[in-house]
């Protein structure tokens, strides 16, 4: 055995003992699964196939070692509590690793810590995984995950195999993605060149509680090979590697090479009064809204929301010139605190089966609680295990505490949700959290001006990483912690989508979160943002309800419908206060020259300028 990650490997497959023949894999998947067990050394090999009897294998492996507790209260739901330093991506300790740092971080930032892409070289890297991965299985098994993101065997789909050393990655990748024989099949058959690889651990010599080594924890993708390496973490976007390390990082390298988009965005259908149906695309930051959106309750009558997906899209205009968009993914991981009967009552009847829950509270009758769901929980074990009552200062769930649960439980799921060629998007929505300055709602004067206003993203920060304060980033295209290349020439790459013969979406850029002196919300978001999605697609059908102010289009007086809303105080929702936006192009300017540089598309100081004079006019 020669080199596996760039370091020895030793021991032979021959000595570990194999849940079924290897030889259902593809020979590379098969090559790279015996690499990762002379590497990492388990004493057993499962191959998932994703029947039943092997959920419950994993989910007595899980229970036996205390990592889940069943949930009574429900159909098949299961607790899981990690360990309070494992709750989150760690965005720090999460790299891109190729040949030249110019690949990944932007001309301004070689050689520093930035913001848009955080660079390891390819020395180190071998260091790294020389230093952890070299028998950190023994005596414990490797699970193997073949996994479809997509529907299987679409164009648009690509294919992964994970091993991992964690029952609960093996179960919720069942969850998540679409794994098994099946997917074992197509990849025989298809060009296996580009089956990404992946190679998790736990990092834990043990196996009781939560595993995990945080003080080691490492995320790291290497384009080049299409391989990524995660240790010490069992945590979502660190751990389910077809998530953001796949679908979004290697994704989005993938895109740029293959002429596609790979983005941080919902994808929901909606039918307009007159049985009009559009999809739409929408990019908010973690923890702002997309999953909220993509599974809403419309307010205005004769509307019909459809959910295709919740957090991940991949886009490609198709031959007509139209984009066609898929969801990777075949579940949801979504924030559980905030979500009730009021204000997701879709996904409150998505969760309660089949379900992983990780890091909420439990209630004494065997069911879940976090902030939000319900007034009254009464007496809670918290998510760290503790008794807690409404008099406890600290929150019973989590704040970034989240339900793991299949797709198609949602009930409204929509029909074309694992169609081969994607669904055609008409519209693309950016947003944040903005509590200051920010309207409900803008439209882009054309597809360059829609990039700039991806570009220029800013949004409060939220618990889904390892940040704790509330500060207002910069966070382009909701990306900034999954970009897999260069954000300049990201920008760049969406530009050039902008083609005459194609019909290009009409972009927005939407805030729910603006809120009054008071600190009290100005919108009453949630089922409500159909308003805004109502006006959007008017305008997406060319319609005359806008006038134009120096950041885009805004409805026109009278043209978003406040109908039966109350009292809505339109003229603070859609002000535009001037010194607040000429400090904000400030922000921008310092942001692309100190982050981005000369890799910065003209076109992006060209926007800047126009929106200063639009401003000063
Ligand atoms: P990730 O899964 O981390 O990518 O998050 P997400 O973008 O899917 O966010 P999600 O929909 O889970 O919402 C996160 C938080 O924002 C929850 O606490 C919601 O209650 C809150 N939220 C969502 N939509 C709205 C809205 O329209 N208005 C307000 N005020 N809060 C909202
Ligand atoms: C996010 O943080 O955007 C998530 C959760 O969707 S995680 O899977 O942990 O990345
Ligand atoms: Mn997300």
């Amino acid at each position: 055995y020669t080199q596996i990650f760039g370091c020895r490997a030793s021991m032979p497959i021959s000595r570990v003992t194999v849940s079924q023949s290897l030889t259902c894999l593809s020979p590379k998947a098969r090559a790279f699964v015996e690499r990762s067990v002379a590497l990492c050394q388990p004493e057993h090999v499962h191959v998932c196939d994703g029947t039943d009897s092997e959920a419950d294998m994993l989910l007595k492996a899980m229970q036996d070692q205390g990592t889940i507790t069943p949930l009574p209260k429900y159909q098949n739901c299961w607790l899981a509590r990690t360990d309070p330093a494992d709750v989150a991506r760690v965005e720090s300790r999460t790299f891109i690793c190729t040949k030249r740092e110019r690949d990944v971080v932007p001309a301004a930032k070689l050689g520093k810590k930035s913001a848009l892409g955080n660079y390891m070289n390819i020395p180190t890297y071998e260091k790294a995984v020389g230093d952890r991965f070299p028998g950190c299985m023994r005596g414990r098994t490797m699970y193997v995950i073949a996994f479809s993101m997509g529907p299987v065997g679409s164009p648009l789909s690509k294919m992964g195999v994970e091993v991992t050393d964690s029952a609960y990655v093996a179960y919720s990748m069942r969850i998540m993605t679409r794994i098994g024989n099946r997917v074992m099949e197509v990849m025989r058959e298809k060009d296996e060149a580009k089956v990404v690889k992946c190679l998790h651990s736990t990092g834990s010599k043990g196996i009781a509680g939560w595993p995990c080594d945080p003080q080691r924890t490492l995320i790291l993708h290497r384009p080049s090979e299409n391989e990524i390496v995660s240790f010490g973490s069992g945590y979502g976007g660190n751990s389910l590697l077809g998530k953001k390390c796949f679908a979004l990082r290697l994704g989005s390298v993938l895109a740029r090479r293959e002429g596609w988009l790979a983005e941080h965005m919902l994808i929901l259908g909606i039918t307009d009064p007159e049985g009009n149906k559009r999809y739409i695309a929408a990019a908010f930051p973690s923890a702002c809204g997309k999953t909220n959106l993509a599974m809403m309750t419309p307010t205005l009558p004769g509307y019909k929301i459809e959910c295709v997906g919740d957090d991940i899209a991949w886009m490609k205009f198709d031959s007509d010139g139209v984009l066609r968009a898929i969801n990777p993914e075949n579940g949801f991981f979504g924030v559980a605190p905030g979500t009730s009967e009021e204000t997701n009552p879709i996904a409150m009847a998505s969760i309660f089966k089949n379900t992983v829950f990780t890091n909420v509270a439990e209630t004494e009758d065997g069911g879940v609680w976090w902030e939000g769901m319900t007034k009254d929980p009464g007496t809670l074990t918290d998510w760290k295990g503790e008794l807690w009552d409404s008099s406890s200062t600290t929150p019973a769930a989590h704040p970034n505490s989240r339900f793991c649960t299949p797709a198609n439980q949602c009930p409204i799921i929509d029909p074309e949700w694992e169609s081969d060629e994607g669904v055609p998007i008409s519209a693309i929505l950016f947003g944040g959290r903005r509590p200051t300055g920010v309207p409900l709602v803008v439209e882009a004067r054309n597809w360059r001006h829609g990039v700039f206003m991806g570009a220029t993203m800013r949004s409060e920060s939220t618990a889904a990483a390892e940040h704790n304060t509330k500060v207002i980033m910069h966070d382009p295209f909701a990306m900034r912690p999954f970009f897999g290349y260069n954000f300049g020439d990201y920008l760049k790459h969406w530009l050039s989508m902008n083609k005459s013969n194609r019909e290009m979406p009409k972009i927005f850029h939407v805030n729910w979160f603006r809120k009054d002196d008071q600190g009290k919300f100005l919108w009453p978001g949630y089922g409500e943002n159909c308003r805004v999605l109502d006006w959007v697609l008017r305008r997406c059908d060319n319609m005359n309800c806008f006038t134009e102010t120096p950041l885009g289009l805004v409805p026109s007086k009278g043209a978003l419908n406040t109908d039966g809303l109350g009292e809505i105080d339109t003229d603070a929702l859609f002000s535009i206060p001037k010194d607040f936006w000429l400090q904000e192009a400030d922000a921008i300017e310092k942001y692309f020259r100190d982050e981005v540089g000369s890799d910065l598309p003209n076109v992006m100081w060209e926007e800047l300028d126009g929106l200063r004079s639009r401003l000063l006019a």
